[in-house]
Order: C-alpha cells, then structure tokens, then sequence
C-alpha cells in the first residue's frame, strides 16, 4: 500500500504515555509536542521523513525498541537536507526511564548531526532508520576520523539496551510556549510561596529571632559541599547580601577549574551593618572533584562535620586534616560540630554528574546519615536551567523533574531538594530572589532544630 496515502486517512497517534511526554518536556522546559512523523504510519523511510519533518524548527525524535526502550535526540536545527555539517550547542540524547531522563548532551563544540538526504542522524553516531529499516545502527569510532571527538559520549548498552530493532520511531515538532502568551490555563503549584516583601520580611524575622533548641549552643553550624563550581560560595554571599541589604561578595567565587574555595571558612552572618551576628555559621568547603586524591577528601568531611577543623583550615587534596593530638584526644563540643548538611548541585549538571562523583557524594551521605545529621539539597542556578520567571518555577514541570532527578541520585527525599538562585551577576537585591534564599535558610535551621532536640541532653533544653 502506499504509505503516504495511508497517512492522509489514519489518525496521528503518539505512542507516548502522559508520563513519557511529561519527562520529555521536562528536557525541554515549557514546550508543546506535534507529532510530525511516525515510522510505522509513513514507512521507515528517509524521503517520508524529510517530506514531513523538513523545515519545521527544532524536533524531538522517540525511537521505541523492541526491548522496551524509549530514547532519541533532540535537534534545535531544521532538517534541510543541506548536506552540512549542523551546529547546534542545544542538541542532546536523551532515554525515558522510570523516575527521570537520561539526558546526554552534545559534547561543546562539535557538530551535532549531518544534514543530508538519508534518514536522521545524531553526531554520525547514532542513525535511525538506517538504509530505511526498522532500526537504530550505531556507528562506533573505528568509523571515524581518529582526530575527531565524538559528538556525543555515550554507550549503545545504557542508551538502548544494545537492541538495534525499532518497533516505533516517531519525529514531533518542539514548539516553546510563551508564559505571557498562556495565562488561561495557570497550572497549580507543586509548592506553596508567597512571592511578596510582608512574607521576605516574615522570614527575616522569623530567622532572626531563630533560637537554637538548646540553650548551650548560640548559633547553628550549617556545612556546604558540593562538587566545583556549584555555588557553594555564591549560597552565602547571596544570603549575607539579603541581609546587609546590598551585594556583597565577601568570599570568593568564580569559575576555574578546580576548586576557587581552598579554605574551610565558617562564615557568621551579620544583620545589616551594624547588626547583630544571625543565629547560624555557612561554613563554605573546597569543591568534590570526581578523581581521588583530588578536591575535597571523604576524611576532611568527617572531621569538619565532628567539630575538629578550624576556621580557615588549607585543604590539602594530598593529605587529609590531622587533629593535633591534644585536641583529638576530647571530643568536640556540640557547638562546634555539624547540625546541618546542605548538598549544593547545581541544576544544570544534574544529569551529567558522573558516576564517580555520585559515588562520592553517596559515601558521604553514608557518612553523614551515620552521625544523624539531617541533610538537604540545595539545587543552585535554576534560572540557568530554564529560563523562567522565578515566581513559576514551582509551576515549572521542568524544574520539579529535576528536584526528582537530584533527589533519586543522591537519595535524599524530594522534600528536602531547595531551589534556588544565587546572586551572580546582579547589583541589586530582587524580592522573588530573596524570598527563595530565606526559604532555604529557615528550612536549614528546622533541620539543625530536629538535629539538637534528637542528640541534645534534656536537662539543656528550653523548658
Ligand atoms: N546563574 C547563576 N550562576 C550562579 C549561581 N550560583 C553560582 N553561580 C555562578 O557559578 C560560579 C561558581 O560559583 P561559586 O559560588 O564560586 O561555586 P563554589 O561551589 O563555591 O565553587 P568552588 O569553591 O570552586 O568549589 C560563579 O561564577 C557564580 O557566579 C546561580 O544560582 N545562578
Ligand atoms: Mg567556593
């Protein structure tokens, strides 16, 4: 039968469930998927597929295996058949799992796909509809120009399970919607904030007046790690700066590549210039790198969070902090020690945090959860992770698919993952801002809250 003919008459329908599509959009921030092209419907052919897919903007592919994967790419560059080489930073690979996608992006600075006649390609690696079959061939390195860097890292077993023969493999058109342009539909959010000046100045009242559960401690030690470059320290600039009512940028931050943060610094806050120090300490750490022997040491945590490293302490990724023998030999005070462990990951990263690096930060959690310190994820740079007005990130799905991502790889509960913006480039203080920041806060100092009423002695407990 004619397979175009077929097309006019059967109706388009997508084969992916809500939930799929749901995780899809999550990859792409607030978008609307049209289904283009649909192999089973017009032929596992290239000239079916540039008919209806050429010249329509970005596109999503889905291929469907027979083993039950769901995976494919996205392109941000219409398919044109011009033979060219294609640039396109957007581009990535991406699987539907059970929880959250795997999302695999173009490596910088390599051309994405080759835009020619054939069927679609990603990085000439990964071709769908191969010789107008039914399958996926993956073309491996020994194909390649050895000088060139492939396009996209990845391995054919996690990507599709090694399984070349497609049983679906559908093209949609990628469409963003404009917040502006829906305000109909307002979608309800998955968590309640109140986006006004009375509620920023609530809460910084409410953290002022913050009283620790135990008398005997003045003020709640809350410590940061967190691979390179997350905003451990930008976290508390942005929170002195709330504060002192202007930006401030008092401990380093930046980019490099390894860690810019080389001493464990306790930082107090003050309340406004001549203020009173707050009730809490942001004690800022060097940055996790994934290889050992490298960045912030398993054995640093472990003495940091039980009190015995001071103030302005040079890490050494060679050799770990040694407690001078006097004070080892007396078990910190509980002043000193850890009441708080804030994860900072940085929401752009999350799906390319290595495995290395997981492993890492699961050791340490083991750590922690063996002290009884509670723990939470502070998922910085959410407005480089989509684009948003911050009033809708809680309505953003894209978003809350990477509160739920961060939270399946590191295993801390979706309810103690924080987003929030840092001040980076800004000069001034922005409400919606300020209220996420004090929101992360107040939640840090419940936690160190149920730390205290779960370890203290009763008899020093506020009656
Ligand atoms: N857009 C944006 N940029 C951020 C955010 N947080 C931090 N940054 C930027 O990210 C870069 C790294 O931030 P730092 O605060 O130095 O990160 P760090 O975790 O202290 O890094 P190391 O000390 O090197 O381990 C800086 O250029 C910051 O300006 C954020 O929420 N949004
Ligand atoms: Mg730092």
């Amino acid at each position: 039968m004619d397979s175009l003919a077929f097309s006019f008459r059967a109706p388009l329908t997508s084969s992916l469930s809500e939930e799929q599509r749901k995780q899809l959009c999550g990859l792409l921030g607030n978008v609307e998927l049209t289904l283009l092209y649909k192999a089973s419907v017009h032929g596992y052919n290239a000239s079916a597929f540039h008919q209806r897919c050429d010249r329509q903007g970005p596109t999503l592919l889905v291929a469907y295996n027979l083993s039950g994967y769901i995976f494919g790419g996205y392109t941000s560059v219409d398919y044109a058949q011009s033979g060219r080489e294609i640039t396109d930073e957007k581009a990535f690979l991406f699987r539907v799992q059970c929880v959250a996608p795997l999302c695999i992006k173009v490596n910088s600075g390599h051309y994405a796909r080759l835009d020619d006649a054939q069927g679609p390609n990603f990085g000439q690696q990964l071709f769908f509809c191969y010789k107008n079959q039914p399958v996926v061939y993956h073309q491996g390195r020994e194909g390649f120009n050895p000088a060139r860097v492939n396009a996209f890292s990845f391995s054919p077993a996690t990507l599709y399970g090694n399984d070349t023969q497609l049983i679906e493999c559908e093209v949609y058109k990628v469409e963003q919607r404009s917040i502006l342009s829906e305000p109909q539909v307002k979608e309800k959010p998955w968590r309640n904030v109140l986006w006004t000046a009375e509620r920023r100045d609530e809460l910084m009242e409410l953290i002022r007046n913050y009283k620790p559960m135990m008398t005997s401690i003045s003020r709640v030690r809350i410590l940061m790690i967190g691979p390179v470059g997350a905003g451990k320290s930008s976290f508390f600039n942005s929170i002195n700066s709330v504060f002192m009512g202007r930006m401030t940028s008092k401990a380093m931050s930046g980019s490099a590549g390894t860690s810019l943060t080389t001493q464990f610094r306790t930082y107090p806050v003050k309340d406004g210039r001549e203020g009173k120090p707050l009730p809490f300490v942001l004690c800022d750490t060097m940055g996790l790198e994934e290889q050992s022997g490298a960045g912030l040491d398993i054995d640093d945590i472990s003495s940091i969070l039980q009190g015995h490293v001071p103030d302005r302490y040079k890490f050494n990724p060679m050799a770990p902090f040694q407690p001078d023998e006097q004070k080892a030999s007396r078990p910190a005070s509980l002043q000193e020690k850890i009441h708080c462990v804030v994860y900072v990951i940085d929401a752009t990263k999350i799906s390319l945090m290595s495995s290395k690096l997981e492993e890492k930060l699961i050791a340490i959690r083991r750590k922690v959860n063996s002290l009884g310190i509670p723990q939470i994820i502070l998922m910085t740079k959410v407005d480089e992770a989509c684009p948003l007005d911050l009033q809708s990130l809680y309505v953003s799905s894209y978003i809350k698919t990477k509160v739920q991502e961060v939270s399946s790889r590191l295993g801390v509960p979706v309810s103690c993952v924080l987003p929030v913006k840092n001040y980076s480039q800004e000069l001034e203080l922005e409400l919606n801002c300020d209220v996420l920041l004090l929101n992360a806060i107040q939640q840090m100092l419940n936690f160190a809250d149920d730390y205290l009423d779960d370890v203290g002695p009763v008899k020093d407990k506020p009656k």
